[in-house]
């Protein structure tokens, strides 16, 4: 007889409360959970609970695969026109402090920097400023894949492409054409922060509403192009607030299938406007994925960026509905460090990310932006290991 699964344990437990084995149950059946459901979850479920069913999701879809990609970033500038409370870019916050403003030719020595290395992408994501308009973004992009037309571009996010657009006076359609054909081959998930308009208005105002962010990545999709969803947690917004986000989200993917992954973004409170704020809990943080790997039934991959959690938590994050732990980066991604993240300097070598992996037990896979296996790292050998550097240990799905 097949030892049963942590789940129909669960279902068979009499002493828990009604509600919950009506969610667990529709988990058990794949069906889907509703707006309430998911509020009720982050109000009264608690972290084990909502462990079993994430984890039996994730290893239904993924079994032990998790998957890393080895990229580079490029911020163009910390400087931003606009004035969002939790950012370190903000205007306000960086009249005091120093600011940068790559050039073209900059930007380009960055990515030649790269020549020698196996990186598969770059991740291009900064503040918005005028200078950095759409004939500069394209020309960039060109020169990019002039150079190295193998490298994938995944680049802005809907702010600065309903910035760019306006000022060029073209539609969201025409301009994503337009950005596909100059070599963008992917959208990031930033910006999307928190859609709802009340929360929206207080910690992002001025920049595209969420409304807006979902049209462009809408346009994208209809060019059967793909892009990753965030959402900023952990400040002023409530319960409901998250669910209508994932409820939006998961209503468009519904309609183009173009979302890759989900990556939830855990307010970090250091040198911005919002630093009165006390950040979340990291048992808070894996409630959080693993609600999101729950009601967004129709999304492949649930993310947890290691640079801004730190190891500790992404490591934990891989029993909780996470099956993606990002890349390998260097030190240039600024906005995290400057914010609060765990890594002040997110740097880890492949073998570093392999064995943060291999040690809960997991698989790791090298993918590509899109989700094609680069490198198996299950069996591989690093060339110094005289022995392993963890412990493998046996693992309960
Ligand atoms: O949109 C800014 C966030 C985002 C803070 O698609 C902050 O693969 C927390 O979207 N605390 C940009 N978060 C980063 C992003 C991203 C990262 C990694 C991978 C991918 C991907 C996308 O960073 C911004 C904003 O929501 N952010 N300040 C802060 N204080
Ligand atoms: Fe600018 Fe983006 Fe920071 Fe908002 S989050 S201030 S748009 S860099």
């Amino acid at each position: 007889m097949q030892p049963k699964h942590l789940l129909q344990i669960l279902l068979n437990d009499t002493s828990i409360a009604q509600r919950h084995k009506i969610i667990a149950q529709k988990v058990y059946n794949n069906q889907r959970i509703s707006f309430d459901e998911g509020v009720y979850l982050y109000q009264h479920a608690n972290l084990p609970f909502l462990g079993v069913l994430a984890n039996y999701i994730r290893v239904k879809r993924h079994g032990n695969n998790t998957y890393f990609n080895k990229n580079f970033h490029i911020e163009p500038t910390n400087l931003c026109v606009y004035d969002c409370k939790f950012c370190s870019y903000s205007k306000l916050i960086k009249q005091k402090a120093e600011g940068w403003e790559y050039t073209m030719d900059e930007m380009l020595t960055i990515v030649k920097n790269y020549d020698s290395q196996a990186v598969s992408e770059v991740h291009i994501v900064g503040g918005v400023l005028p200078q950095y308009d759409m004939e500069f973004y394209i020309n960039l992009f060109k020169n990019i894949k002039n150079h190295r037309p193998s490298l994938h571009i995944k680049a802005l996010t809907p702010v600065e492409y309903h910035y760019i657009f306006k000022k060029a006076k073209v539609d969201y359609a025409t301009g994503m054409q337009i950005m596909k054909d100059a070599g963008l081959d992917s959208m990031p998930g930033g910006g999307a922060e928190i859609f709802a308009p009340e929360i929206r208005q207080i910690i992002a105002k001025d920049k595209c509403t969420g409304q807006q962010w979902l049209q462009i990545h809408r346009e994208w999709h209809k060019l059967g192009m793909r892009s990753n969803a965030t959402m900023l947690y952990g400040h002023i917004e409530e319960f409901k607030h998250r669910v209508d986000h994932l409820e939006q989200l998961r209503n468009l993917q519904d309609e183009t299938k173009g979302f890759q992954a989900f990556i939830p973004l855990k307010f970090r409170n250091h040198d911005n406007q919002m630093s009165h704020i006390t950040e979340s809990t990291v048992v808070e943080d894996l409630r959080n994925y693993a609600i999101s790997r729950i009601y967004l039934d129709n999304f492949d991959h649930i993310k947890s960026y290691w640079a801004m959690i730190g190891r500790n938590t992404a490591q934990l994050s891989l029993n909780f509905g996470v099956d993606d732990i990002d890349g390998t980066l260097d030190d240039t991604t600024k906005i995290y460090s400057l914010a609060g993240a765990e890594e002040q300097h997110p740097a880890m070598s492949t073998r570093e990310l392999v064995d943060l992996i291999k040690s809960v037990g997991k698989k790791p896979l090298e993918r590509d932006t899109l989700y094609h296996i680069i490198t198996d790292y299950e069996n591989v050998a690093f060339t110094d290991d005289a022995k392993p550097s963890y412990y493998a240990l046996p693992v309960l799905n």
